[in-house]
C-alpha cells in the first residue's frame, strides 16, 4: 500500500508529464494540486478508503477523476495512466524533467526545438550557446541549467543490481557477436554484487581493440558517446546508465580484471602488500622493477602477493585479508545450496497467482519445501487473512498435500506486528502454523525504543519463527526504521529465532553488513523471496549475492537445511 507521500509523488509526476506533453493547463494543475493535497493530508488515504462512510471526493480539490486514479493507485500499487504517459516519452527525456530549475515546459521546448533528448546533449547545447537563442531562454538560464545538470548528476540514483544485470547480460551477448573478443567480463561493483551499481565496467581481452570498440559502438541502446581512446571507451545508454569499456591483451587480463573489479579500498590494500614485497601492481600486471611477473589470471596476481583468490563479493577491505592470511576465507553460500523458500504470497491476499500456481512454480524450481505466508488481517489493503480465512487456506493446503509430491508445503503466515505491540493473530492460531514470519508494516516512524520493543516482542513469542525484512528499508526510496538491530539480534540469538534476508531487489533487507553482524551474534539468516507472483521466486539469487557479501556460508543460512533440520533449529 503506497503511503500518502508516494501517492503524491505519482500525481506530481503525472502533472510533469502532462505539462511536458503540452496538456491543458487546468488538467496539469488538477494533478499538481491533488499531489500537494494528498501530501499534506493529516491522515492516510487508506484510512479514508477503509471507512465506508467517507469518500476521497470529500476532500476539497479532489474531483471524481482524481479520486478514481488515487484509488487505483492505492489498491493496486500502480497507475495505468502513468504507465501510458511513460511509454510515450523516451526514458532519457525524463532525466531532463528532473533537472532543478528546468521544469517540464522548458524541457519540452528543448526537446522539440533542439531535439535534445538526454543530459549529455543538453550539456553540449548549453556549452555551445545554442540554448540562449531559444525564445524564453537567456544566458542566465543556460548557466542555471548547467548547474542543475551537475546537481541532477550527483543526485542520480544508483540502479538496483538486478536492473544492472539485465543490461549487463544484453551487453555481453552483444559483445559475443564480435569475433575479436576473446575473454570478457563485467567488473566493478557489478561483479562484487553490490546492491546498487553506479556504472558498468566491461573488460575485454582482445588483440584488436579498434574492432571491439567499433562493435561495442553498435549496441542499440547507446544514447551518446562520452569518450573514446585507443583501448577504452565510455558511453551513456538510453536509460542514463554509463558503461565503461576497457580492452587489454591476454597478459594483462587477470591484472585488469582484479583492478577494475575493485573495490578501490581492496586495491589499495593490494598495492600496499605489493610494495611490502618490493613489487608494483597495476592494471597491466605485477612487476619487480620493470620485469613482468604475472597478470594473465587473477589467481596469479593474488599468488604473487601470497594470497589465495578472493571471491569478488568479499573485496571491500573489510575482513577478507584477515581471513585470507589465516587461511580461513569462508566458503560462501551459493544458490544451489538453497532447499526451500519460506516467504511468499498468493491470491488469498496480494499475490498474483493461486496457491496451486505457486506450488507448481516452486516445483519447477526444484525447491524441496515452501511456506505459504500471506498477510494477516491488519494489512487490510492487501485483504489480509483473519483466523477463519487462514484456517480455510490451511485446509486447502491439507488437500493439496495429498496430490503433491516432491515438495513439502508448509502452513505459514506473514503476521503483522501491531503498532501498539503484539501480534495480529492469536497465539492459538499461530500455534497451528508450521512457520510464522513477522513483520512491521505500520508505525514505521516510531522512535527507536518503541519499534525495537515491538520487534523483540515478536521474537519472544514462542510461535514465531523469523522476522521478515527487519529494517523495512527500500533501496533509494525509504530509510530503515529506527530499529536497534543489535538488540534485535541479541534477542533472536537468545530465543533461537531467525532473521530474514528478503531477496527483493528493492529491499535486500538485511543488507550485507547486517548479515555479517547477525553471524557475529550467532543468529542464522533465512533467505526468502517474498514472491508475489510465480516469477518472484527467481529473486533468490539477489539475496544470495547480498549474503555472500556478508561472508555467509551454507551453514549460516537456515534454508540450506532440510525442513526437518530447520524445524529442529527453530525448536518447532
Ligand atoms: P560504482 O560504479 O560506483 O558502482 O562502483 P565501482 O566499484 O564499479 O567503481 P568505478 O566504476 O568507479 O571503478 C571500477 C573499479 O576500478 C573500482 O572498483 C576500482 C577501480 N578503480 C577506479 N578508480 C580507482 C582508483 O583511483 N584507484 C584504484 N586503486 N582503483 C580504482
Ligand atoms: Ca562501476
Ligand atoms: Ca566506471
Ligand atoms: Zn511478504
Amino acid at each position: 500500500m503506497p503511503s500518502n507521500a508516494e501517492i503524491a509523488a505519482v500525481l506530481d509526476q503525472v502533472a510533469d508529464l502532462l505539462e511536458f506533453e503540452g496538456a491543458n493547463a487546468f488538467r496539469v494543475r488538477a494533478y499538481r494540486n491533488g499531489g500537494r493535497t494528498i501530501g499534506d493530508l493529516p491522515e492516510s488515504v487508506q484510512a479514508i478508503l477503509d471507512d465506508e462512510s467517507r469518500q476521497l471526493t470529500d476532500i476539497s480539490g479532489i474531483g471524481k477523476d482524481l479520486a478514481e486514479k488515487i484509488e487505483t493507485l492505492a489498491t493496486t500499487g500502480s497507475l495505468p495512466f502513468l504507465e501510458e504517459l511513460l511509454e510515450r516519452i523516451p526514458e532519457s527525456v525524463l532525466a531532463l524533467l528532473r533537472i532543478p530549475g528546468l521544469g517540464p515546459k522548458k524541457a519540452a521546448v528543448l526537446y522539440r526545438e533542439l531535439n535534445i533528448a538526454n543530459l549529455d546533449q543538453l550539456k553540449a547545447a548549453c556549452e555551445a550557446g545554442e540554448v540562449r537563442q531559444l525564445k524564453g531562454f537567456a544566458a542566465k538560464t543556460e548557466q542555471a541549467i548547467l548547474e542543475g545538470i551537475e546537481l541532477a548528476a550527483k543526485a542520480n540514483e544508483r540502479i538496483y543490481w538486478a536492473k544492472a544485470d539485465a543490461i549487463a547480460q544484453a551487453l555481453l551477448t552483444h559483445l559475443d557477436g564480435c569475433p575479436a573478443v576473446q575473454r570478457r567480463e563485467v567488473t566493478g561493483s557489478y561483479r562484487r554484487g553490490r546492491e546498487t551499481v553506479g556504472d558498468l565496467d566491461i573488460l575485454v581481452e582482445s588483440d584488436d581493440a579498434t574492432a571491439v570498440m567499433d562493435h561495442f559502438d553498435e549496441f542499440p541502446d547507446i544514447a551518446s558517446q562520452i569518450g573514446r581512446g585507443d583501448t577504452k571507451m565510455s558511453v551513456r545508454l538510453e536509460s542514463g546508465l554509463q558503461v565503461d569499456l576497457r580492452v587489454v591483451d591476454a597478459d594483462a587480463y587477470g591484472a585488469a580484471l582484479l583492478y577494475f573489479t575493485g573495490s578501490k579500498a581492496h586495491n589499495i590494500v593490494l598495492r600496499g602488500r605489493a610494495k611490502d614485497r618490493g613489487l608494483k601492481i597495476n592494471e597491466y600486471g605485477i612487476f619487480r622493477d620493470d620485469e613482468y611477473l604475472a597478470g594473465r589470471e587473477e589467481e596469479d596476481v593474488y599468488r604473487a602477493l601470497d594470497l589465495p583468490w578472493i571471491p569478488p563479493p568479499l573485496r571491500e577491505a573489510r575482513r577478507e585479508f584477515e581471513w585470507a592470511d589465516a587461511d580461513d576465507l569462508p566458503k560462501l553460500v551459493e544458490l544451489a545450496d538453497i532447499r526451500g523458500d519460506l516467504h511468499m504470497h498468493t491470491t488469498a491476499t496480494d499475490g498474483k497467482h493461486t496457491l496451486e500456481e505457486m506450488i507448481a512454480a516452486a516445483q519447477q524450481r526444484k525447491l524441496k519445501y515452501i511456506a505459504i505466508t500471506d498477510h494477516s488481517k491488519r494489512v487490510s489493503m492487501a485483504g489480509g487473512l483473519d483466523a477463519k480465512r487462514l484456517r480455510a487456506q490451511w485446509a486447502e493446503i491439507d488437500r493439496l498435500r495429498e496430490s503433491t509430491s516432491g515438495i513439502q508445503i508448509l502452513k505459514g503466515i506473514e503476521c503483522d506486528i501491531l503498532e501498539k505491540g503484539g501480534l495480529d493473530l492469536d497465539d492459538e492460531v499461530l500455534a497451528e502454523a508450521d512457520w510464522v514470519v513477522c513483520s512491521v508494516h505500520y508505525g514505521q516512524n516510531q522512535p527507536q525504543e518503541q519499534i525495537t520493543r515491538r520487534i523483540i516482542g515478536a521474537i519472544e513469542n514462542p510461535h514465531v519463527s523469523a522476522i521478515a525484512h527487519p529494517t523495512g528499508r527500500l533501496i533509494n526510496r525509504r530509510k530503515p526504521y529506527a530499529v536497534d538491530l543489535d538488540a534485535v539480534m541479541a534477542a533472536a540469538r537468545e530465543h533461537g529465532k531467525l532473521l530474514e534476508l528478503n531477496s527483493n531487489p528493492a529491499r535486500l533487507d538485511l543488507d550485507d553488513v547486517a548479515c555479517a553482524a547477525a553471524k557475529a551474534h550467532g543468529v542464522k539468516i533465512v533467505i526468502s523471496t517474498d514472491a508475489h507472483h510465480t516469477e518472484g521466486l527467481d529473486v533468490m539469487r539477489y539475496g544470495i549475492l547480498q549474503a555472500q557479501r556478508g561472508g555467509l556460508t551454507k551453514n549460516d543460512v537456515a534454508n540450506t537445511r532440510t525442513w526437518a533440520q530447520l524445524r529442529k533449529l527453530i525448536g518447532h
